[in-house]
C-alpha cells in the first residue's frame, strides 16, 4: 500500500472527527508552534514528553485526546511542540511557565528567483563555479565534515552524489536514511549519508497534511539537488546545460558528506517541519547547515517567533555553523531576511560567465546587437524574420499604448505580430518576461526582444521560444533601424557561453539588501557569493524538467537566487572547518567576512546592477574569497551569552530568554541593555544607527589565529570625509601569552550636516594578513 493511501486511511477518520465532534470551534484550529527553549539539563525524554503533554492537555477541552492536537515534538536539541489549537487555547498557552513563544506555523519559501508555481522563471547555476573553486583539497581530511541541508529533498542517483573513493562514514554520525516513496536505504552512500523527510511523525500518532511529494526524501522539484551538489557535490566531468556552461561540475567542498532534511512540499516549507529538521540535524551530528529558505520580506517575525532564527540559535550554540540565503527581494533597501546575528547571511553576485544571444538586424545593416538569454532558438542565422516594435502592434481594444509597447498580456493584436519578431519594453512591475514570451508564442510571434537594463546580468530561461534581452542602449540601434526602413527584418542567434566576462562579480539585482528591518546596528547581509545562472545537478522528475522539445531532460540546470549563493558559502565554510575542526561558527564567519573581496576582475570596485559602487547593504563584507578564507590571521569570537545579551539589547527581558540555553549560573540581562549597545556585539563588521554626530564608541576583541605567536598588527582606516574615525590602540601586539586583544573605535562627525548612511572600513594588517571590517554609520 502506498504511503498516500495509508495517510488517507489515518487522515479520513480524523477529519471526520474534527468536523463532526467539535463543530465550528475545530474549523478555526490552526497549527501553532510552542517554543520552550533549551531542554533542561538532566531531563529524561519521558519526563520531557510528560511535560509537553501536560502543558497541552491543560488548555484542551476536557476529554479531548492529545493525539488529535499534537503534531510534532521538539525534544533532542531544544524543547517544544507543534499543535493544532484554537486561538483561545493558544492564548492560554502563551502565559504558561516554560513557554518562550507561541506562534502560527509560518510557511516559508525557497530563495530561487523563480516563484514556487512558475518553473521556468528560475535561473540556476550548477557546478563549475570558477569564483568559488577552492582548488586542491585541504591537507587535512575534509571527509569528516558533514553538511546538512534543509530543502526540497535530493535526487540520489545524480552523478554529483557518487561516493567513489570516499572513506567510511564518520563514526559519530547518528543520522538516518529514511524510507519513503521511491527511496530506501540503498539510496544513501558514503557521500549522501543521511536523508530525512517530515510528513509523518514516526514515533507519534500524529501527522500533518502534507502533499504526496513530501513523503520521501526524494527531490521531485530540483532545488535541493541543486543546492546539495553546489555545497558538496562530487566532481562530474563534462557537465553542462545542453552544451552551455560546460565544464567539470563540483561542489565547494568535494570531500564533505551530505545529509538532506526534506522540509519543503509543493506549498512551501512549514516552520514546524523546519524545527523538526533542526532538532534532528543537531542531534544527528551535522557540522554545518545550509538553508536556502526564508520568510518573505513583508513577513517579519521576531527572533523568538521565527523558526529559522530559533533553530539556528540552537545549532550555533552547539558549534554548528549555519549559512542562510538573504532573500531575492532586492534591489530595494531593507529587504534582507534571515538576519539574526547568529546566522551567516548570504547575498548573490554574478560570475564571469555570460549567456549571450545576439540580435542580428537585416537590410544592408547586418549589425549584431548584444543580448543575454538562454534560449533554444532554431531561427535561421540570417535576418529574414519581419521585425516589429510592439507599440505599433497594439490591439484596437487596448487604448493604452504603454501596455502594448511593454507586450503586457492582452495588449497586442495577434494579426500584427504573427510570424514576426517583436521588440518589447520591460519594467519590473510588468508581467514577467517569461509570461510575456509565452503569450507572444501563443499568439504566433516567432521571437521576442526585451529591452531590460535591470536584469541584464541574469540570463532568463526561454525554454522553447527564441527570445533575448538587450539594454536600452542596444535597443536604440534596433529602433533606429525599424524607423529607417519599410520592412525591417532580424533574427535571434542561439545562446553561446562567454567566459572571462567583465565586469564580474556584480551584485545581482534580485539579491535582498540591508539594513535588516530588525536592527540597523548590525550589517546584513554578511557576505555574498555566486548566485546567478549557476550550473548544478537537477531532479530527473519529468514534471519538473526543463528540456527543450525533443531533447532528453538535462541532469543539470542553470538557476539563479540567493538560494544558489548560500551553498557556495556552506561548501567553503566546510573547508575552513575541516582545516580547523575546533573553530566556532563565529570564527568561521569572521574568516569568511574579513577576507572578502571588494574589487572585480576589472580591478575596479564591485558594482551593483545599476552600476553604482556596492555598499555593505548590497553585499555585506564583500564577495567571498575562497583562497584567502583559510588565512584570516585574526578572528572575532562570539559566545552564546553574547547572543543572549544581544536579545536583551534588542528589547527582550531576562524572563523571556533565560531558558533559551542552559548557562551554568543562569543568565541576566545587563542593567544598561539598550539598542545602541547592539553595535557592541563582537561582530566582524560595525554598524551604528541613530548617529547624531556626537561621539559613539564601539569595542571589539580579536583573537590571533595566524599561526605566529609574536606578531604586530597595525590599523588602517578608510572613512568618508563627513566622519572622524579613530581606533585605539592603533597597534595590536600579540605574543605567546597574549592571544586576544581589544580595541575601541570612536565615530564623530566632522561636518554638521549629516544625512543618510556613511560607509567605510577598518583593516588590521601584520604584513601578511589583511583583516578587514566594513562599517556603516547611519545618521538619525
Ligand atoms: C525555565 O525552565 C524551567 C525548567 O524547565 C521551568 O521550571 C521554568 O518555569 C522556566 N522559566 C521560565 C521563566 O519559563
Ligand atoms: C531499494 O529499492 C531498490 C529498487 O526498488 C531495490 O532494488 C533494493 O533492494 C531496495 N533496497 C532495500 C535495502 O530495500
Ligand atoms: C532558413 O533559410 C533557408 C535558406 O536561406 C531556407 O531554405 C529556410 O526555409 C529558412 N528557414 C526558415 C525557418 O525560415
Ligand atoms: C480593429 O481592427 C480590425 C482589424 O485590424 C479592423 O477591421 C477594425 O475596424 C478595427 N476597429 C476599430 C474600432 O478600429
Ligand atoms: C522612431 O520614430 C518615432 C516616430 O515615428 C520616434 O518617436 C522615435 O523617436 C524614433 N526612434 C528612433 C530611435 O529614431
Ligand atoms: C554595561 O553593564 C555591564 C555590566 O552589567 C558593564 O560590564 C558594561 O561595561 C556596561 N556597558 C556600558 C557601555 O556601560
Ligand atoms: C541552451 C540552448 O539549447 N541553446 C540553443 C539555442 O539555439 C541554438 C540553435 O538551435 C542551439 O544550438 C542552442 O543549443
Amino acid at each position: 500500500m502506498s504511503c498516500l493511501s495509508s495517510l488517507l486511511c489515518i487522515l479520513l477518520p480524523l477529519l471526520l472527527l474534527l468536523v463532526g465532534v467539535n463543530g465550528k470551534e475545530e474549523d478555526k484550529r490552526q497549527v501553532y508552534v510552542v517554543y520552550m527553549g533549551a531542554v533542561p539539563s538532566h531531563t529524561a525524554e519521558n519526563t520531557l514528553k510528560k511535560n509537553h503533554i501536560q502543558l497541552l492537555s491543560s488548555v484542551l477541552p476536557r476529554g479531548q485526546p492529545i493525539e488529535k492536537s499534537l503534531i510534532r515534538r521538539y525534544k533532542n536539541s531544544f524543547s517544544g511542540f507543534a499543535a493544532r489549537l484554537s486561538e483561545n487555547e493558544a492564548n492560554a498557552l502563551r502565559n504558561k511557565a516554560g513557554v518562550i513563544s507561541i506562534f502560527i506555523d509560518p510557511i516559508y519559501q525557497l530563495h530561487t528567483t523563480r516563484s514556487w508555481d512558475f518553473l521556468q522563471e528560475t535561473s540556476v547555476e550548477t557546478v563549475s563555479n570558477p569564483a568559488t573553486d577552492v582548488g586542491s583539497s585541504p591537507t587535512s581530511d575534509g571527509s569528516d565534515t558533514i553538511i546538512g541541508l534543509l530543502d526540497t529533498g535530493i535526487w540520489p542517483e545524480s552523478e554529483s552524489f557518487r561516493d567513489d573513493g570516499m572513506g567510511p562514514i564518520p563514526s559519530r554520525w547518528k543520522g538516518a536514511c529514511m524510507e519513503g516513496n521511491d527511496f530506501n536505504s540503498s539510496n544513501c552512500n558514503r557521500k549522501l549519508i543521511g536523508a530525512r523527510h517530515y510528513d509523518l511523525e514516526e514515533d507519534e500518532d500524529s501527522l500533518t497534511i502534507f502533499p504526496k511529494d513530501a513523503s520521501s526524501p526524494r527531490d521531485d522539484h530540483g532545488h535541493g539537488t541543486h543546492t546539495s551538489s553546489t555545497a558538496a557535490g562530487s566532481p562530474v566531468m563534462e557537465a553542462s546545460f545542453y552544451g552551455l556552461a560546460e565544464g567539470t561540475a563540483k561542489g565547494g567542498s568535494v570531500s564533505s558528506r551530505i545529509a538532506m532534511y526534506k522540509v519543503c512540499g509543493s506549498e512551501g516549507c512549514p516552520g514546524s517541519a523546519m524545527l523538526s529538521a533542526f532538532d534532528d540535524a543537531i542531534a544527528d551530528g551535522v557540522d554545518l547547515l545550509s538553508i536556502s529558505i526564508g520568510a518573505s520580506e513583508f513577513f517579519r517575525p521576531d527572533f523568538t517567533e521565527d523558526p529559522i532564527a530559533i533553530g539556528v540559535f540552537h545549532a550555533v550554540e552547539r558549534g554548528i555553523t549555519v549559512v542562510c540565503s538573504a532573500g531575492n527581494d532586492g534591489p530595494g533597501g531593507g529587504s534582507v531576511v534571515n538576519a539574526a546575528p547568529w546566522i551567516l547571511t548570504v547575498g548573490a553576485t554574478t560570475i564571469d560567465r555570460f549567456f549571450e544571444s545576439d540580435v542580428v538586424l537585416g537590410g544592408s545593416h547586418a549589425v549584431a546587437v548584444k543580448g543575454s538569454a538562454i534560449n533554444f532558438s532554431n531561427l535561421n542565422k540570417s535576418a529574414t524574420y519581419p521585425l516589429i516594435y510592439a507599440a505599433s502592434a497594439s490591439s484596437n481594444s487596448s487604448s493604452d499604448d504603454a501596455e502594448a509597447s511593454h507586450c503586457n498580456l492582452d495588449s497586442l493584436d495577434e494579426r500584427k505580430i504573427k510570424r514576426k519578431i517583436v521588440l518589447c519594453e520591460h519594467s519590473d512591475d510588468d508581467n514577467s518576461k517569461i509570461t510575456k514570451a509565452e503569450d507572444l508564442k501563443t499568439k504566433g510571434a516567432v521571437g521576442a526582444i526585451f529591452i531590460d537594463d535591470v536584469g541584464r546580468s541574469v540570463a532568463s530561461m526561454y525554454i522553447d521560444f527564441p527570445a533575448t534581452e538587450v539594454t536600452t542602449e542596444g535597443s536604440e540601434q534596433i529602433l533606429k533601424y525599424i524607423n529607417s526602413t519599410k520592412n525591417p527584418t532580424a533574427t535571434i542567434l542561439p545562446t553561446i557561453t562567454v567566459t572571462k566576462y567583465k565586469p564580474a562579480p556584480e551584485v545581482a539585482y534580485f539579491s535582498s539588501r540591508g539594513p535588516s528591518s530588525q536592527t540597523s546596528n548590525i550589517i546584513k547581509p554578511d557576505i555574498s557569493a555566486p548566485g546567478v545562472n549557476i550550473l548544478a545537478s537537477w531532479t530527473r522528475n519529468e514534471d519538473f524538467d526543463v528540456a527543450p522539445p525533443g531533447r532528453k531532460p538535462s541532469h543539470f540546470n542553470l538557476v539563479c537566487g540567493t538560494s544558489m549563493a548560500c551553498p557556495h558559502v556552506a561548501g567553503i565554510a566546510a573547508t575552513i572547518k575541516s582545516w580547523n575542526p575546533t573553530w566556532s561558527p563565529a570564527a568561521i564567519r569572521s574568516a569568511i567576512m574579513t577576507t572578502a573581496m571588494q574589487s572585480n576582475n576589472d580591478k575596479a570596485p564591485v558594482t551593483t546592477d545599476s552600476g553604482s559602487v556596492a555598499t555593505p547593504y548590497d553585499y555585506g563584507a564583500g564577495v567571498i574569497n575562497p583562497t584567502r578564507v583559510l588565512q584570516p590571521g585574526l578572528v572575532y569570537e562570539i559566545e552564546t551569552k553574547d547572543y543572549l545579551q544581544f536579545l536583551c539589547n534588542y528589547g527582550y527581558t531576562t524572563k523571556t530568554i533565560k531558558n533559551m540555553t542552559v548557562i551554568p549560573n543562569g543568565f541576566e540581562c545587563s542593567k544598561n541593555s539598550s539598542k545602541d549597545l547592539i553595535s557592541n556585539l563582537n561582530y566582524p563588521s560595525i554598524a551604528i544607527s541613530g548617529f547624531t554626530g556626537k561621539e559613539r564608541k564601539v569595542s571589539r576583541e580579536v583573537k590571533n589565529v595566524g599561526g605566529v605567536e609574536d606578531t604586530t598588527y597595525v590599523v588602517s582606516i578608510k572613512s568618508p570625509s563627513q566622519l572622524n574615525v579613530e581606533v585605539l590602540p592603533d597597534k595590536l601586539q600579540f605574543s605567546k601569552s597574549v592571544t586576544k586583544l581589544s580595541y575601541q573605535v570612536s565615530f564623530t562627525a566632522s561636518s554638521s550636516r549629516l544625512k543618510g548612511d556613511y560607509f567605510g572600513s577598518i583593516t588590521w594588517s601584520d604584513g601578511t594578513h589583511r583583516v578587514r571590517s566594513p562599517f556603516v554609520v547611519k545618521s538619525s
